[in-house]
């Protein structure tokens, strides 16, 4: 029987398709789904699944303790938009849960721990073009906040413990198997849902607001990639970058395949988080510590969506 791995935030946008991924390298009873809500049916038909607060160590705990995990990947955050509705209750959540899940690894419960950064990392004072892998990071979000800080503390945990935690910054990622909650990249999911819905869609960015984005599955592999790669030598939140477009460029792409789609814009202030973000990201690091390479163009992420909305609606 291989090692356990255990996925915090199952029912989530990126642990959804993680868990069904794992599964299938690794096998179906060597991966435990958890979140504190049910999770799509294939997540919870496919393999065990625990109820679990992520905010309670000792659940955690239980589980690790339970099926034996090495491995755990903490898929839990409140996002950009909710986060800066409610700050202190987005800071606490995103940190205490990482706090728990670095502990459980520094007092030898786990061996190995994935956390999600993001480019909300990044701030207005940021190069926004090419954004280099080690650059001025300021952010201005709440959620943005939680992350730089998250990653500190993973490099601490790493110097200070040994702790063996990787990360990577995510940029807007679209999958059509459950939806993102709160992020203000959301859009460039929304658009699908709403273009096989209606046939159009309004907006809350400006046309031309670009921002780094990457389809699910290629998110997916990078997230495996970096997880079964060498340990690298010290910690690093590694950018990652795919495509980088904005709502214009996308709705292009959307017409190409359903020539009569329309896009309106009624820009609201997601705006503003999306000002201070990047456009597109360098991650010569990526490439060259593990290899990352990115797979899905934009034309390719465009039909997989409207093929996988049309047969799942
Ligand atoms: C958000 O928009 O908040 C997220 C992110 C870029 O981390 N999708």
């Amino acid at each position: 029987m291989g090692a356990k791995t255990l996925i915090l935030g199952s029912s989530g946008q990126i642990g959804t398709e993680l868990v069904l991924r794992l599964r299938e390298i690794r096998g179906s009873e060597n991966v435990i789904a958890s979140d504190i809500r049910k999770g799509s049916y294939e997540v919870m038909e496919s393999g065990p699944f625990e109820f679990l607060d992520v905010t309670h160590k000792d659940e955690i705990l239980e589980v690790i303790q339970k099926y034996e995990v090495k491995e755990v990947y903490l898929m839990v955050a409140i996002l950009s938009v909710i986060a800066e509705k409610n700050p202190k209750k987005a800071w606490e959540l995103n940190m205490n849960t990482l706090f728990n899940v670095l502990e459980l690894a520094r007092d030898g419960h786990i061996e190995r721990v994935f956390w999600p950064s993001s480019i909300a990392v990044f701030g207005p004072d940021t190069p926004r073009v090419n954004t280099p892998q080690d650059t001025i990071i300021k952010p201005t979000t709440v959620y943005g906040i939680s992350k730089q800080a998250g990653e500190n503390w993973c490099s601490y945990y790493e110097r200070k413990y040994g702790v063996d935690v990787r990360s990577l910054r995510y940029p807007g990622l679209i999958s059509y198997k459950a939806t993102p909650g709160g992020g203000t990249t959301d859009y460039a999911v929304e658009i699908f849902h709403e273009a096989v819905k209606r046939g159009s869609y309004v907006s809350f960015l400006k046309a031309g607001t670009k921002l780094p984005m990457m389809y699910m599955d290629d998110a997916i592999r990078a997230t495996v990639e970096l997880m079964e790669a060498e340990r690298p030598a010290t910690f690093h939140s590694y950018n990652v970058g795919a495509l980088s477009f904005s709502p214009e460029e996308l709705a292009g792409a959307i017409k190409k395949q359903m020539p009569d789609f329309k896009i309106a814009y009624n820009p609201d202030s997601r705006q503003e988080i999306a000002d201070t973000w990047p456009e597109s990201i360098d991650d010569s690091r990526a490439r060259k510590d593990w290899g990352w390479e990115p797979r899905v163009d934009l034309d390719t992420l465009v039909r997989s969506m409207l093929l996988g909305l049309h047969f799942s609606s």
